[in-house]
């Protein structure tokens, strides 16, 4: 069988904070070969895939040689000889290895890392860019783009509470004019920033450092922002990544820049009159993983609306999706493969998510590489959004540049998502 898998190496590489990264390269019998490379995340869901590091002084900590051994020890010898283009086979093998409900024992970096390295060898021997070769028959659209202009959170020393100050050029009509659209506001909010005498560096994910005295400062600064680039607000939208698990527990909250603390229903007041003040379309985990009665309040008061989208909450799980449905809490969930440790488990949450008619965004994570799988599986499953962090920095570039090659690789047939890629509930 020419697409047999018949060699499988791993080796540690450095990701986008210079920590280190597990890259799996998968070779065919024909020859063919494939790479995938693990990201990491900084504020990560406590149900997500373990990201299994080697702990000690080392590195901080941060070590892969155990996952590297996993992916050499374990894994290699028993995905030699199978099919790589039989990816849900594929995975399985990797799940049924594992063992764990959470990819605890071979480390969700290896899992993935090597999942995504099959894909990535059985869409090169079939002869087709990863998007193709994952569409099949169907029709495609290029992701409307959910691009950071201020980050925040975890990813910039927690300045500010909110993590992700994102923008969405709704109003584009391709992907090319989507990323054109996006570097002005970028841009026009660094000038903003700088005639501030407030610009000061990058985050994690490239966008501007948030040195604001207040959440709200941000939404401020991003909306002047926006129209300061001569974009109006249904033209470039706002969206917010508000990571509340990173300041919420037990039903309180406690933001740093608020100066007091916040129960459930308080907190969601402040959020609904940030909604009603700024021209915000999508907010995501407003309230933390552990307040899921939270999450039904702010999706029923806000689903025709806004989207509402599940990171933290719904960690990229097609049973936790069902589940919120069933219960009312979001109406949009983020997709992370690394999430999840392997290709076919995220493309089951995509599936629950796209029956469900929900919004589903395709998300590289804080700690990212010059892999740009994400760009394929967003493009080729239809899912009509991605998210990638901010509009500089090459681990970001590189993703959003895969795209503009891929509506060129369409050509005229090339359609772009735009409004229609938000769930149905969000258009009334
Ligand atoms: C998120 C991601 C990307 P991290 O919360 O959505 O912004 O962050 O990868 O740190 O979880
Ligand atoms: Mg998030």
């Amino acid at each position: 069988m020419k697409t047999a898998i018949s060699k499988i190496t791993s080796r540690r590489i450095w990701d986008s904070r210079g920590r280190p990264t597990v890259e799996v390269d998968v070779e065919l019998a024909n020859g063919i070969g494939g790479r995938g490379i693990a990201p990491a995340g900084a504020s990560r869901g406590s149900n997500e895939a373990i990201d299994l590091r080697d702990g000690g002084s080392l590195l901080a900590g941060f070590g892969v040689q155990r996952a590297l051994s996993n992916v050499d020890e374990i894994i290699a010898p028993a995905l030699l000889g199978m099919d790589a283009m039989d990816q849900a086979a594929v995975d399985a093998i990797l799940i049924a290895l594992d063992g764990t409900p959470n990819k605890a024992r071979l480390g969700g970096n290896a899992t993935i890392a090597t999942s995504m390295a099959v894909l990535n060898a059985a869409a090169a021997a079939a002869g087709m860019p990863l998007w193709r070769y994952l569409a099949g028959n169907q029709a495609v659209r290029l992701p409307l783009p959910e691009i950071q202009i201020f980050g925040g959170g975890a990813h910039a020393g927690r300045r500010t509470d909110i993590q992700d100050f994102l923008v969405m050029p709704l109003g584009a009509q391709s992907f090319d004019e989507a990323l054109f659209m996006v570097a002005e506001v970028y841009r026009a909010a660094g000038d903003l920033m700088a005639s501030l005498g407030r610009r000061a560096g990058v985050a994690d994910e490239g966008g501007w450092w948030p040195d604001f005295t207040s959440n709200e400062e941000a939404l401020e600064m991003l909306t002047r922002s926006i129209e300061r680039a001569g974009y109006r607000h249904d033209q470039v939208a706002i969206s917010l990544d508000i990571a509340a698990s990173e300041f919420g527990r037990n039903g309180r909250y406690k933001p740093a820049l608020e100066s007091r603390e916040f129960d459930t229903s308080e907190w969601l007041e402040l959020m609904f009159g940030w909604l009603k003040r700024y021209p915000i379309v999508s907010v995501e985990d407003p309230v933390a993983e552990d307040d899921p009665e939270g999450m039904r309040a702010f999706t029923e008061a806000v689903g025709d609306s806004v989207q509402v989208i599940g990171d933290d909450f719904l960690v990229t799980s097609a049973d936790r999706v069902n589940a919120a449905a069933a219960r009312g809490q979001c109406n949009a969930v983020l997709l992370k493969p690394n999430q999840a440790g392997t290709i076919t488990e995220t493309y089951r949450t995509m599936e629950a998510a796209k029956k469900l008619g929900w919004g589903m965004i395709v998300s590289a994570r804080s700690g990212e590489s010059e892999d740009t799988t994400i760009v394929h599986l967003a493009t080729g499953w239809n899912t009509g959004q991605l998210k990638v962090g901010s509009f500089s920095r090459s681990e970001r570039m590189a993703k959003w540049n895969e795209g503009l090659r891929i509506e060129e690789q369409i050509g005229r047939s090339a359609r772009f998502a735009g409004w229609s890629a938000l769930p149905a509930r969000s258009l009334a």
